[in-house]
């Protein structure tokens, strides 16, 4: 047990812990468990569409694959996101309001919020992540440039996290959830998680969110399919995770990546296509793949201004302000709990025309 920050007594991160840890990071690991991951991951292969949750992409490799997408050329949403926040932070951080404890699900690096931290100047960060090693690495790194920032980095599952976990600083809670992360759960799902992240604020909370915009499909399903493969590799490498935690066998050599824009449902779906027709072992349970087979890994869903709109408005909160790029390529939103006003939101946009 290690005692930092806020003088509490804190459960510590099982890796090695760093001499240049600096003062002002915290590190708490409610270990998601591995044997409630492995029930999952059996139950998701053994459906007659077989799937697995793409939050098994995200082991220290799969986290190390996404930073490179993240400025692959085809893949616009990183870089159309940054700019939209760097172009915005004044007025961001004049919704988020000062002094606030910003919470990050899904931080990963911990790049974008990088962007608003000298405009917001928050009591408190608190990045939450899967992937253990990585945002360890990221916080402490994020200390150092930053060593006014109280940092509670938190490696949890959000996605089974009810409730806040305990020991966040107090303050003012604003959910900071950029990427588009929302849109790797279903439409149903995305409105019962926001309800749920409304559990986390008090009244006078809010969520800048990242929501990435329906588009061509051509521009798409190239976001989608990188030309150095890097996609393919972070889509295939899932299986490495999958072999780690259950103890299967999979042989990502006789896999091969596929994504496509499903127009209908205005989805993105990343899928491992089987080579050949095969038995993998996971432990004692044996899991056979026709040749042309596929394991659902990822949807990836994309917005309209109204759809989101409508997502938002199911889970009891109304949009203030959105932000978006001349190509309106992609949106940020400033959301608050529907009973602290009057529900009519703004709308901006970096070019002069007219807001959507
Ligand atoms: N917020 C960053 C990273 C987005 S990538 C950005 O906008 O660039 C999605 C991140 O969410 C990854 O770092 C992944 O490890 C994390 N993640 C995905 N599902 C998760 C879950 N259920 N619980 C915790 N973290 C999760
Ligand atoms: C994290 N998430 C929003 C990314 C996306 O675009 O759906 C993950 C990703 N998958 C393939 N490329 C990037």
């Amino acid at each position: 047990m290690r005692s930092k920050a806020d003088g509490q007594s804190m459960p510590e991160f099982e890796l090695d812990t760093d001499d240049s840890q600096p003062d002002n990071v915290v590190l708490i690991n409610l270990h998601p468990r591995v044997r409630d991951k492995r029930v999952e991951i059996l139950s998701g292969l053994q459906q007659q569409q077989k799937r697995i949750d793409p939050k098994y992409f995200y082991d220290s490799r799969g986290s190390e694959l996404f930073e490179q997408i993240t400025s692959l050329h085809e893949y616009y949403p990183t870089r159309t996101e940054r700019q939209i926040l760097k172009r915005n932070a004044k007025a961001m951080a004049q919704s988020c309001g000062q002094n606030c404890v910003m919470i990050e699900p899904g931080s990963g690096s911990s790049e974008k919020v990088r962007l608003l931290l000298d405009e917001l100047k928050p009591a408190a960060y608190v990045p939450m992540d899967i992937s253990a090693e990585f945002l360890k690495r990221a916080a402490i790194q994020l200390a150092h440039e930053y060593p006014w920032l109280k940092i509670h980095a938190v490696c949890t599952d959000f996605a089974n996290q009810e409730n806040i976990p305990e020991g966040i600083p107090l303050g003012r809670r604003v959910v900071f959830y950029p990427g588009s992360t929302l849109g790797n759960v279903k439409p149903a799902e995305a409105s019962k998680f926001l309800r749920n992240l409304g559990r986390w604020l008090d009244r006078d909370g809010g969520v800048l969110i990242g929501i990435d915009l329906h588009k061509s499909t051509r521009i798409l399903e190239a976001a989608y399919n990188d030309k150095q493969g890097i996609t393919a590799q972070f889509n295939l490498n899932i299986l490495n995770n999958i072999n780690a935690l259950t103890n299967a066998n999979f042989d990502t050599s006789r896999f091969s990546h596929h994504a496509f824009y499903n127009e209908q449902a205005y989805r993105i779906e990343m899928h491992l296509v089987s080579k050949e027709d095969q038995v993998v072992d996971l432990g004692e349970i044996k899991i056979s793949l026709a040749r042309g087979e596929t394991i659902h890994t990822e949807n990836s869903y994309k917005y309209t201004m109204e759809s989101f709109h409508e997502i938002a408005r199911r889970a009891g909160f109304t949009i203030r302000s959105s932000w978006l790029d001349k190509q309106q390529l992609f949106s940020v939103h400033y959301l608050e709990l529907d009973s602290s006003g009057t529900g009519n939101g703004q709308s901006h946009q970096d070019h002069s025309g007219k807001p959507l």
